[in-house]
């Protein structure tokens, strides 16, 4: 008897592949290939953690039904590993003439080294003869960051999502209702992506790294169904004068500087000594850096 799931296996591999490359990510501080690829942010900040890691919590849920026999299986997240859980669920009939199965399998990891981030995927599948197949993979995380100063962090991201899926990651401070940094995606049978590079300017205090997921698929007879998302989200710290996290301090910032000439609201990326405007002491300190 020939098992379909192995054949799901098989398809999943290339879906699989970014989540091999996380160690490696992490460890040398260069982000995932350019990541976001917009904008003119991306390069190299020379490797740094901007936040004290705090505790981790969340679990990730995936479930899977075909013909009426089901299997669920959640696994807790453990906050000393700070996220790492891979989870495969299936369930198959097969029969020479009506093969149903359900499939999903979900994938967190949130991580620190050079970086802070988080690699996320979740996937349903489902395929029906004469019957009916459903799969869902559900995730959630959370983890508590601070900083004991102001900090310049570099990010970008990449989100994926097709099918029914959600995906959202957030970084917010504690007590605040708005995200600092937010990339999400949400999708009905057409697919969408997002992706980017920031800078941004953080208060010290404590933030809260969220991640949120859910994707499911449900088959109908002979139509099959199927959903996917994934992403990552990947910040690093950037040296006091790099206004555009480009790596090196010049022209790009000297450009971002004088456009917030004169004014700034709080933590503006161009207030430098962070005294509340654009001004003078920012232009010389920017100069005392130039590359
Ligand atoms: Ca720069
Ligand atoms: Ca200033």
């Amino acid at each position: 008897m020939r098992l379909r799931p192995v054949h799901a296996i098989v398809t999943l591999a290339p879906l699989l592949q970014p989540l091999s490359l996380l160690p490696a990510g992490i460890a040398s501080a260069a982000p995932h290939g350019g990541g976001g690829g917009s904008g003119g942010g991306g390069g190299g900040s020379g490797g740094c953690n901007p936040f004290q890691i705090g505790t981790a919590s969340g679990e990730l849920y995936c479930f899977a039904q075909a013909d009426g026999l089901s299997q669920s299986l959640t696994v807790p997240a453990t906050a000393d590993a700070l996220l790492g859980a891979e989870v495969f669920g299936q369930r198959a009939i097969n029969t020479p003439i009506d093969p149903n199965y359900a499939f999903s399998q979900g994938f967190i990891m949130l991580a620190q080294g050079d970086l802070f981030g988080v690699d996320v995927l979740g996937r349903g599948s489902a395929q029906a003869g004469s019957g009916y197949a459903f799969a869902r993979t559900d995730a959630t995380a959370y983890v508590n960051l601070s900083t004991s100063t102001v900090q310049r962090v570099q990010g970008f991201y990449s989100i994926h999502g097709q099918g029914i899926s959600d995906l959202m990651i957030r970084l917010r401070e504690v007590g605040a209702v708005d995200s600092v940094i937010e990339a999400s995606v949400s999708t009905y049978i057409t697919p969408d992506s997002v992706e980017g590079n920031f800078v941004v300017m953080l208060p010290a205090t404590d933030y809260s790294f969220q991640v949120y997921g859910t994707v499911q698929a449900n088959s109908s007879f002979a139509n099959p169904d199927q959903g996917l998302y994934g992403g990552y989200m990947y910040m690093s710290c950037v040296q006091p004068a790099d206004v555009d996290g480009s790596g090196t301090i010049d022209a790009g910032d000297l450009s971002l500087m004088l456009a917030s000439w004169g004014g700034a609201a709080p933590y503006h990326i161009a207030d430098l000594d962070q005294d509340g405007f654009v001004g003078a002491a920012d232009l010389a300190l920017l100069l005392a850096a130039w590359d």
